[in-house]
């Protein structure tokens, strides 16, 4: 199998944590980089405990600037982009996302630059969530779709894998945003540049312990990107070197 890492961001999840590193360390050939924003609940200090216990197989990623999603995931690939791992992976820590789905989701890359697991397509589902955010969600995405006219039916999902060289072709420095409008951005770009994206169905159970981190200026960002992106020339701009195909 290819060799993988799961880079997973994290603000106050000690809870979670421990739980989805257990169930990620089950999965051979997986490596994991954690990339905390210097969370007051101390799940820094948890990460570190954790890589101690499976030492090698863990990194942490401590951060001090600026706390964001976007900015954790382009320090984290930046840091991974430096080890010879053929999959990068993006995960969320608050057990919303399944590692039972990860073998599926690795595999799809031997057939695609950018593999996301999608609750909107055949055989997805969403468990636990209120009528409200359910709403929400599925707004978000008919709206970036019709703005972006991106292809997936899951544009805002974080349970993600890449293919090494479609990612590494990605111009992070000139992404704009900084949360979680980054994913979209992600997508919206490394389509542009003509990167295969194939969609795997998961079940994504809404998280039991900690909080969601979606704020009103989190929908605020997400509601302005689509258009940011459709109006930046610099999105448009193909690749001198398309990902291998
Ligand atoms: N490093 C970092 N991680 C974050 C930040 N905001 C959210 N996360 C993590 O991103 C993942 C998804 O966040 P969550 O609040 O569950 O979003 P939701 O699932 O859309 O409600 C979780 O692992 C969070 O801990 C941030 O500012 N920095
Ligand atoms: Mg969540």
């Amino acid at each position: 199998m290819a060799s993988a890492m799961v880079i997973v961001p994290t603000y106050n999840e000690r809870a979670n944590l421990p739980v989805l590193i257990a169930e990620l360390m089950k999965q051979a050939g997986v490596r994991v980089l954690v990339v905390d924003d210097h969370s007051p609940d101390g799940t820094g200090e948890v990460a570190d405990q954790l890589a101690r216990e499976h030492s090698g197989r863990i990194t942490v990623l401590h951060r001090t600037g600026r706390r964001g999603l976007g900015r954790s995931y382009i320090d984290g690939i930046k840091q991974v982009l430096a080890e010879p791992v053929d999959v990068l992976c993006q995960m969320d820590a608050d057990l919303s996302h399944d590692p039972r789905h990860l073998p599926a989701l690795i595999a799809a890359t031997s057939a695609a630059d950018v593999v996301i697991g999608s609750r909107y397509i055949a055989g997805g589902a969403i468990v636990n969530w209120p009528r409200r955010r359910r709403l929400l969600s599925r707004f978000a995405n008919i709206y970036i779709r019709s703005v972006t006219r991106l292809s997936a039916r899951d544009c805002t999902s974080g349970f993600r894998c890449w293919r090494r060289a479609a990612l590494a072709a990605l111009p992070l420095d000139t992404f704009f945003s900084d949360g979680y409008s980054f994913l979209v951005e992600m997508l919206f770009v490394a389509e542009r540049r003509g990167c295969r994206v194939v969609e795997v169905p998961i079940t994504f159970v809404e998280r039991r312990e900690g909080t969601s981190k979606v704020s009103r200026a989190v929908l605020l960002e997400s509601a302005i990107t689509p258009w940011r992106l459709v109006a930046s020339p610099a999105a448009f701009r193909k690749a001198p070197h398309e990902p291998s195909r």
